[in-house]
């Protein structure tokens, strides 16, 4: 066995050692014997050390016109989509999504530097006429300064492109600390801005864990933008310190998303739509549909041929051609879903399918669990509010649209909401009334677009979007520019009208 390659950090343009000298371990989760690589355990002096290469950098990649910073992110695309391939197995390999799954998540970093290069000739603001003669009215988005991102494993390379683009469009510069199951996926997202010509600590990598290299980028006075994807309990510590700053602060986090079906709904294309929402990615993703809420006309025949679907499902290595569920992260993360299925035992929901690790063949030296599904849930039921993160579905009975509402709404995120129908007045009112931030009508709850808005409500998130050109709004401040050419001091806001 070769020895597993030792990875550093990318601070002003030089890959380096951190500071501690320690390293993590990189495991690849459907098969612990497989390393994936040594990557280090950063900790405050390294992102010290990132933040003031970002500041020094900020300096004139800020007066870099937008044009010029995009034909960077135009390149950087267009060597990503020659790299796409080995990167895919990469990210498979490091973090278990299938190959095809890797390859989309690729591809989306690549529409994402394609469409925030475009931003490069828009930022758009906006002219209007003064209530004074001789006087133009105009407003620039401009930049903030140095953005710290944390990014999640389950999305390796299209999240991280979600908050460097934009923020590198608008001029900011860039401190990324990925998560420390997935490093691999941003150190080649960083090799290919590096690549393309991006300027020595204009963007910097950061790698380790979240209290030890995360924090410190939160707390960091310099940082003056903060976006973090993640779990809503991280999500309020990190938004808690922004705040305390005034940071520019942008939160996304989990999800309890359900598919409402209801009576009329074109029923093969909802169970392969459920199907594909609930366990792809291994139902690993913020997006995922973890409940299925079926109105009770077609409740029976949904559940069974659900069944016999999940059931079908290919389990194995995601590397393999035809695997359609690949591993969880980690055995920590694997108990904790297994925690979550004794609960949903525990609280009489009916066990249907799976709920066993699975050891056999393919499997045997990963962290893999059976497709999972337990019908006759209640929408109270712990496995009906709190977000699993993993291949398990709760189905869960409903009277039709305004209970079906209900259930939906009945959660403390608001995520994605989707709903199969073929009657055009209920698909309208159920995307009215579907409390979410992206409504899938006749679709899943994942496969959202990189040119339009995504984010949640409710504990999903803080108000903010990602991806569009809503997210500009996280990463520039409105600057107002007031010309007066009269020559003469013009007084505003003067009553002359009432003459006194
Ligand atoms: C996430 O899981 O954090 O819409 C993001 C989707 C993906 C993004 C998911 N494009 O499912």
């Amino acid at each position: 066995m070769t020895e597993p390659r030792t990875f550093h950090n990318l601070i002003a343009g030089s890959w380096e050692e951190p500071r501690s000298g320690h390293y993590l371990e990189n495991i690849n989760p459907a098969n612990r014997d497989d390393t994936v690589g040594l990557f280090p355990a950063s900790g405050a002096e390294d992102v010290e050390r990132a933040v003031d290469a970002a500041l020094d950098a900020y300096a004139r990649w800020r007066l870099t016109p937008a044009p010029r910073r995009a034909e960077i992110l135009f390149r950087a695309g267009q060597i990503l989509l020659e790299r796409k391939a080995d990167f895919a197995r990469d990210m498979s390999r490091e973090m278990g999504k299938t190959v095809i799954e890797a390859g989309g998540d690729v591809q989306e970093a690549i529409d994402m530097l394609f469409f925030m290069a475009g931003e490069g000739r828009r930022l758009y603001g906006q002219t209007t006429p003064s209530e004074l003669p001789d006087k133009l009215c105009m407003t620039l988005r401009v930049p903030i300064g140095v953005a710290g991102l944390i990014t999640p494993w389950n999305f390796p390379m299209a999240i991280p492109s979600w908050k460097t683009a934009p923020a590198l469009i608008c001029g900011n510069t860039v401190v990324l600390k990925p998560a420390e199951d997935a490093p691999l996926s941003a150190v080649h997202w960083a090799q290919v801005l590096q690549e393309a010509g991006l300027p020595a600590g204009v963007f910097n990598l950061v790698m380790g864990e979240g209290e030890a290299a995360g924090a410190p980028l939160v707390r960091h006075r310099q940082t003056r933008i903060i976006s973090f994807t993640g779990s809503s309990e991280v999500g309020r510590e990190v938004g808690r310190e922004a705040a305390a700053q005034f940071k520019h602060c942008n939160l996304e986090m989990g999800g309890k998303n359900a598919i409402l079906i209801l009576d009329d709904a074109p029923l093969d294309l909802a169970l392969e739509g459920a199907l594909w929402g609930a366990f792809g990615t291994s139902g690993q993703r913020c997006t995922a549909a973890s409940r299925l809420v079926v109105a009770k006309g077609i409740y029976r025949r949904f559940l069974d041929r659900f069944l016999e679907m999940a059931q079908a499902l290919r389990i194995g290595n995601p590397l393999e051609a035809g695997t359609q569920i690949g591993p969880i992260i980690n055995a920590a993360q694997l108990e904790r879903i297994e925690g979550y299925i004794q609960s949903g035992e525990a609280e009489g929901a009916k066990l249907r399918l799976g709920g066993r690790r699975c050891t056999q063949g393919a499997c045997a030296q990963g962290w893999f669990l059976e497709p999972t599904v337990f019908a006759d849930v209640h929408a109270r039921m712990r496995i009906a509010q709190e977000e699993i993160f993993g291949p398990v579905v709760s189905v869960l009975p409903c009277e039709g649209l305004e209970d079906g509402l209900e259930i939906v709404n009945g959660s403390g995120y608001g995520l994605s909401a989707a709903v199969y129908t073929q009657n055009l007045a209920t698909a309208l009112r159920a995307q009215r009334d579907l409390e979410a931030g992206l409504v899938y009508l006749n679709a899943p709850t994942i496969g959202a677009e990189v040119h339009l808005p995504f984010g949640g409500i409710k504990q999903s998130g803080n108000g903010h979007r990602e991806s569009g050109p809503a997210t500009l709004d996280v990463y520039s401040e409105w600057k107002t520019v007031y010309a007066d050419f009269s020559g003469r001091l013009q007084r505003a806001q003067l009553d002359t009208q009432s003459g006194s």
